[in-house]
């Protein structure tokens, strides 16, 4: 394994075009539970399993539901979270003029706050929610802190919140950039990703080198994968960045 890492921290620190990619298990070190981990959201107990509740359509039938379970299983530990090591690296690494862009399936905004600038947020953010009637937008504070379903203050419409659900579109804009920062990529670093949720975890085909490294706590099948480090992707990334 360390002969990997080093090999690994070799194609890295050569490198001035990496691209990194990554999934709710860049975050599980700041103790956000990810989808599919052992501990994850869907290992836990509840009458509709999470991939329903987080759709669209559950959200407009059964709103309290939906607000519940989002207010306590995702609102709650993203607000206590801290950015861990491996979004520090990663924000690092493009002050270094190392990492041309971070895209990500995760909506806590911790990269941001780790100080990377050029982040797409593929599956929305927590920041942005807005009116489903009359699109008027609400802060992330406005929204955690009312009880319960959130409605509008204009139109009592039922307020959206930033995540895209199961069963809408991805933003079409950050989509194309995606892809075009992944086909230009010399290095691409996926990590914390089951590789599972669409069109996400597809984007990656569009890489055309032969550096593509995993940095996962477990295998995922993909035959696109070069190198694959097992383990927690910030500890990893720590050892495979030093140049501060
Ligand atoms: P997932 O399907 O839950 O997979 C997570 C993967 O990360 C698994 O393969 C784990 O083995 C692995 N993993 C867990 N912890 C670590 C770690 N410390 N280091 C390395 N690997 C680890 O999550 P995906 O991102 O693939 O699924 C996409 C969903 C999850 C997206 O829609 C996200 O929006 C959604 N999600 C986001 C958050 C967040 O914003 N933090 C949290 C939970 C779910």
């Amino acid at each position: 394994m360390q002969a990997k890492i080093a090999k690994v921290k070799q194609i890295i620190d050569q490198s001035n075009n990496i691209v990194f990619f990554g999934g709710a298990g860049m975050s599980t070190e700041s103790g956000i539970p990810d989808f599919r981990s052992a501990d994850g959201i869907y290992k836990q107990k509840y009458n509709y399993p999470p991939e329903q509740i987080l759709s669209i359509n559950f959200f407009k039938r059964h709103p309290d539901v939906f607000y519940d379970f989002l207010k306590e299983k995702v609102l709650t530990p993203i607000l206590a979270a801290q950015p861990n090591q491996g979004h520090i690296k990663l924000a690092q690494m493009e002050k270094a003029g190392k990492l041309k862009a971070v895209i990500t399936q995760n909506i806590d905004g911790l990269h941001q706050r780790a100080g990377s600038e050029n982040v797409l947020q593929l599956h929305g953010s927590i920041k942005n929610n807005y009116c489903l009637k009359c699109g008027k937008n609400f802060s992330l504070d406005y929204f955690a802190k009312k009880e319960g379903t959130v409605y509008c203050d204009r139109c009592d419409g039922l307020i959206h919140p930033g995540a895209v659900l199961f069963g809408e579109p991805l933003d079409s804009m950050i989509m194309r950039k995606t892809k075009e920062y992944i086909s230009l990529a010399e290095v691409l670093i996926v990590a914390g990703t089951s590789m599972i949720v669409q069109p996400a975890a597809a984007l990656v085909n569009y890489y055309k080198g032969d550096k593509l490294i995993l940095l996962n706590l477990t295998q995922v099948s993909n035959r696109r994968i070069n190198y694959f480090l097992k383990g927690k992707a910030g500890e990893l990334l720590s050892q495979l960045y030093t140049d501060t």
